[in-house]
């Protein structure tokens, strides 16, 4: 256990919350989160809130340590409920809420967490509800609080409408204690959970806080979904430290986003909230007068974006590349050169080496995969010690499956990946875990799912099959209704090619840059 020393020898709370909370009642008058039509939490409002679900979460059984499975719509109440979590000492799970249920009874046997809590409008049923009964987890509705949808407030049997003020302090924590556990796929098609503490979320986010010179007068616009790392640690932990106001939007809608660029500075998205914005004729240099930061990632933005975006709103994107596992790694800079096709060097703090197969490091300009080291990389994969010790080399540095050159200054060019993973829109699909599942369907031999070009998503999934002999080619809409109850639709494919058979190479193995070659015009515009 790591217990942190203050400046007095007296021992810190490694408590993230702590440090939020301290952020957030230096700005108590100013609102916090706000709707478009500009009400919204104050932050004193958002930390009484926080004490407040904690204690609603306490009452229903949650205990320092135990893992609260969430899969809600993006809400103020989710940030407060995410908020009250970490103030308790428990490790917050977030769900996409696109996935199935058969893929959340995945999570929920694998996180065993206290309490699972959901949409007051989905009704739980059969193999789920079965599963969290085996699994002792208590389910609960959120609900809402009365400052983000009125509506909605005053429910029965919900989190929000148990709520109680805690008298007790945040949960005195090491700082190496678990904060939350997210779930990444994985190449075995089998989703793991990445142990992230609170010293990784605090490191990460105090660093990124500084790097990006966040001010108190910043207006964060927030339109990316809260269950991934992006839209809940890299936005939401800098502008809260940064007692800065949110423009909370339930999902990223481009016209909406483009009008309420007007009086925001900050905007984080991945690329295709870029090209949707282009898209755009009233996204223009008018549009982002008070702009002063556009930051991308999650996927590659390409050059052509890049360059685009500049000769129409005179600003530069600021690229920077992260991880579940990692968090930030690396980023452009805020002043000097934000270069198209890089994601700029390690951030401080975070050391990157470019390694050979063997972890060796490789010289500058040659191609290997990004490996990282630092503050902000997690401990490992809950309940999975083996594929752990599998991705960390026996230095401490974490394998990322990136593959990237540096040149001399340490800066980064990501040109591919190692392992089999397509990035659509900013979220990952693992091929292997569609593939099971196509091939388990009547009338497929066998599959191959690879990614290509898509103007909107980056990459678009596409399924290449072989028909079982006497079969008939299956076509799309057929191939999403099977998938639909067991995969989430992002997941799906967006086409579907039939043949003969799968390239194969000496070894037996699937050639899957000849089939991205043979289809990477599928989408062509
Ligand atoms: C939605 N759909 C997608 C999709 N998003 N299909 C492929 N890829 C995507 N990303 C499908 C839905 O399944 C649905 O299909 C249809 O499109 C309409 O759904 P929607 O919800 O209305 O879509 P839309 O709102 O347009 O969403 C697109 C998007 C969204 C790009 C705005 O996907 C998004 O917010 N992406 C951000 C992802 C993100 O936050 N990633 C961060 C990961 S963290 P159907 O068939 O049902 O009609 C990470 C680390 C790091 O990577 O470095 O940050
Ligand atoms: P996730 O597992 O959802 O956290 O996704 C992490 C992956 O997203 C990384 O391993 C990269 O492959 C990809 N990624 C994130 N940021 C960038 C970026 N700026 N450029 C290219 N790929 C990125």
């Amino acid at each position: 256990m790591v217990r942190r020393q203050g400046k007095n020898g007296q021992t810190v709370n490694g408590n993230f919350y702590h440090r939020l909370d301290e952020a957030m009642a230096a700005a108590a008058d100013k609102l916090a989160l706000v709707h478009p039509d500009g009400t919204g939490l104050r932050y004193d409002a958002l930390r009484e809130q926080a004490r407040a679900l904690a204690g609603a979460l306490e009452a229903a059984g949650v205990r320092s340590g135990d893992r609260v499975l969430v899969q809600v719509d993006k809400s103020m109440t989710c940030v407060a409920t995410y908020l009250a979590v970490l103030r308790l000492g428990a490790v917050y799970v977030p769900l996409n809420t696109a996935y199935t249920d058969v893929e959340v009874d995945y999570f929920v046997r694998d996180a065993a967490p206290a309490l699972f809590l959901h949409e007051a409008s989905r009704e739980l049923e059969g193999a789920l509800l079965a599963t969290l009964a085996e699994v002792e987890c208590r389910a609960l509705p959120l609900g809402r609080l009365p400052e983000d949808a009125p509506g909605e407030a005053g429910m029965d049997g919900t989190l929000v409408s148990a709520r109680v003020a805690l008298d007790t302090p945040p949960a005195s924590l090491a700082d190496d204690a678990l904060a939350a556990i997210v779930y990444t796929s994985g190449t075995t098609g089998r989703s793991k959970g990445a142990m992230l503490s609170h010293r990784n979320i605090e490191s990460n986010a105090r660093t990124l806080n500084e790097l990006w010179g966040w001010r108190a007068d910043d207006v964060l616009l927030h339109a990316l979904p809260i269950f991934h790392v992006h839209g809940l640690f890299v936005a939401l932990h800098c502008a809260l430290l940064g007692g800065s106001i949110i423009r909370f939007l339930p999902r990223f809608d481009a016209a909406t986003v483009c009008a309420q660029l007007t009086d925001s500075t900050v905007l984080m998205g991945v690329p295709t909230f870029y090209t949707r914005l282009l898209d755009l004729p009233q996204f223009d240099r008018a549009a982002v007068a008070t702009m002063r930061l556009f930051i991308s990632g999650s996927a590659p933005l390409t050059e052509i974006t890049f360059a685009e975006f500049e000769a129409r709103t005179g600003q530069r994107i600021l690229e920077r590349y992260g991880m579940s596992e990692t968090l930030m790694i690396t980023s452009n800079p805020l002043e000097g050169a934000r270069i198209a096709g890089t994601v700029g060097p390690a951030l401080p703090g975070v050391e990157t080496r470019i390694a050979g197969d063997d972890g060796q490091p490789l010289p500058a300009g040659e191609v290997g995969t990004i490996e990282v080291r630092g503050p902000n990389v997690f401990s490992g994969y809950w309940r999975n010690p083996e594929k752990t010790r599998a991705e960390f080399r026996e230095g401490g540095f974490f394998i990322t499956g990136d593959l990237a050159t540096a040149d001399d200054t340490g800066r980064i060019a990501i040109v591919g990946r190692s392992k089999d993973l397509v990035i659509s829109g900013g979220y990952n699909v693992y091929p292997k875990e569609v593939e099971r599942l196509l091939d388990a369907l009547p009338g497929i031999a066998e599959s191959a799912v690879i990614g290509v070009p898509h103007r909107d998503f980056g990459e678009a999934v596409v399924a290449v099959v072989v028909t079982a002999s006497g079969a008939a080619p299956p076509d799309l809409a057929t191939l999403r209704a099977a998938l639909a109850d067991q995969l989430a639709s992002y997941k799906q494919p967006k086409a579907v090619e039939v043949l003969t058979e799968l390239p194969r190479n000496a070894m037996g193995k699937v050639q899957k840059n000849l089939l991205r070659a043979q289809f990477e015009g599928l989408f062509a515009t």
